[in-house]
């Protein structure tokens, strides 16, 4: 199978994470998004030109982090699951992904793309809007996170997967340090072997963004 990525992006990032940690073996594809014409290119094998975007070696196409990472949970499903088997704890799991995708990368990304703006072109409004969904879900994640070591508890899932990106930007745009489960949290996630090795191939990348 191949992976098609970007190593900023922290949905790619994501299923980075849960590729090394289910220890699968995966083809990888860079598709530079600062690059028209390898945007251009790459919306011909998928028009909606996001990524990640798996290929399986019999050209079945799966997009969507979670939807990518459900797929290599489902591989080897003994092998560190990441979505747990037990219908509720699966239910709070995938709940605790959407959070993390939805209101805190979503954000996070907001906030930085509108911080290359001149100030004259921001958006206060998607600025003022961001803000607002970070303060809730630091709240959340301060009381949920006060006596875990992961969302779900002892286990690594995919909603650490999906949090770790946002939370590597988020402490430039949005600092954490009134929060200090969220900061020993990140902490954690940034001692993990998957994720230092994903914040080690996007370090030479980093240099464009900071
Ligand atoms: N819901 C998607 C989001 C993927 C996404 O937004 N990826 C961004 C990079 S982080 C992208 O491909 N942007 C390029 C574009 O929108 O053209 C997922 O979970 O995979």
């Amino acid at each position: 199978m191949k992976l098609y990525y970007f190593p900023l992006s922290t949905y790619a990032q994501k299923v980075l994470i849960a590729l090394y940690e289910k220890n699968i073996e995966f083809a990888s594809e860079l598709v530079d998004l600062r690059d028209d014409q390898q945007r251009a290119e790459y919306r011909k094998l998928y028009p909606l030109g996001k990524v990640p975007l798996l290929v399986l070696n019999d050209g079945h196409m799966i997009p969507e982090s979670t939807i990518i990472i459900e797929y290599l949970d489902n591989l080897d499903p003994d092998v560190r699951r990441l979505i747990p088997e037990d219908a509720v704890r699966g239910r709070q799991t995938r709940f605790h992904d959407r959070m993390y995708d939805l209101y805190l990368n979503e954000s996070v990304a907001n906030l930085i793309f509108e911080g290359w703006k001149p100030e004259a072109k921001r958006n206060q409004k998607l600025i003022d809007n961001a803000n607002f969904r970070i303060g809730v879900m630091y709240d959340y994640m301060s009381k949920q996170l006060a006596d875990r070591t992961w969302t779900m508890g002892d286990q690594f899932t995919l909603a650490d997967c999906a949090a770790a990106p946002p939370l590597f930007y988020a402490n430039d745009v949005a600092p954490f340090d009134a929060h200090p489960n969220i900061g020993t949290y990140w902490q954690r996630l940034s001692m993990r072997p998957s994720v230092q090795k994903v914040l080690k191939e996007i370090k030479p990348y980093l240099n464009d963004i900071r």
